[in-house]
């Protein structure tokens, strides 16, 4: 008996390994002939048809997110440095109490809106490695990750807010501030940031929220927002009163 057993599943393996071995050497014939196929259709735009096409459909759909948007160049994961260097303490004072901490929202006189990063965390997160450049002549590609302010925007309901012309943050001390104009603040790139190197902020790079904004250079990227609020007239900005651009942009 064993031994009957024994060869019934010897055949039986014979056979699903003839099977296997078939079905591999038929999807290779496949792969084959369609790369032959691909490369045997017309070029357009020095890409075959086919690949055109979709490269076309593709870029239909995206136009219709990114339409007057230039985004700034992204890079892989690994080419983020780990060492990330830190430049500048402004309105950094010590004293700051990260764990009673609350993003203010301006939303209109009287109305102040008080949001903890819990609340931030739980909306759609978008993570992004870009060249970091300061004014200073330095770059460096560094990964963050956050919530776009437009989806934050959108969430809260500050839809007639993000109809103004500029965006003002400041940290909590107030000792550091700067102004944004609408488009880059809306730019599909800028974000609440709450994570660099998939990692929650370290405290000197702007626990436990920062502005990563990739259209402009690193003066605008406010470490640890204390409050936001919105305007038509140009907000104050810490390096613009110190002689530099107001725009900085890329
Ligand atoms: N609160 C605060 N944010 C700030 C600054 C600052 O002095 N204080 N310096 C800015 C400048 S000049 C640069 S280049 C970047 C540096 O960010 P990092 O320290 O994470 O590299 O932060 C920006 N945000
Ligand atoms: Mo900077």
């Amino acid at each position: 008996m064993p031994l009957k057993e024994e060869l019934i599943s010897e055949k039986h393996l014979k056979k699903k390994t003839v099977i296997s071995f078939s079905v591999f050497i038929i999807l290779i014939a496949l792969a084959v002939m369609g790369w032959k196929w691909l490369h045997k259709q017309p070029e357009v735009a020095a890409a075959p048809k086919p690949i055109r096409e979709v490269l076309n459909y593709n870029e239909k759909i995206f136009s219709g997110f990114y339409s007057n948007n230039k985004l700034s160049k992204t890079y892989p994961v690994s080419a983020a440095v780990k060492n990330v260097r830190v430049n500048g303490s402004e309105g950094m004072s010590k004293d700051f109490d990260a764990l009673t901490w609350k993003l203010k929202i301006a939303a209109k006189p009287g109305d102040t809106l008080l949001i903890t990063l819990d609340e931030i965390k739980a909306l759609p997160k978008t993570e992004i490695v870009f060249d970091f450049k300061c004014i200073e002549g330095w770059s460096q590609i560094t990964h963050w990750g956050g919530v776009k302010f437009s989806d934050f925007a959108k969430k809260y309901n500050l839809t007639s807010q993000t109809q103004m012309n500029f965006v003002g943050l400041i940290t909590p001390d107030k000792g550091y501030y700067v102004g944004i104009d609408m488009p880059a603040m809306m730019h599909p790139q800028t974000l609440l940031c709450y994570e660099m190197n998939g990692k929650p902020l370290p405290v000197n790079q702007g626990y436990p929220l920062r502005l990563i904004i990739p259209v402009k250079y690193g003066i605008k990227h406010l470490k640890r927002i204390g409050s936001i609020f919105f305007s038509n007239e140009r907000p104050a900005d810490f390096w613009y009163e110190r002689g530099y651009d107001y725009y900085a942009g890329l």
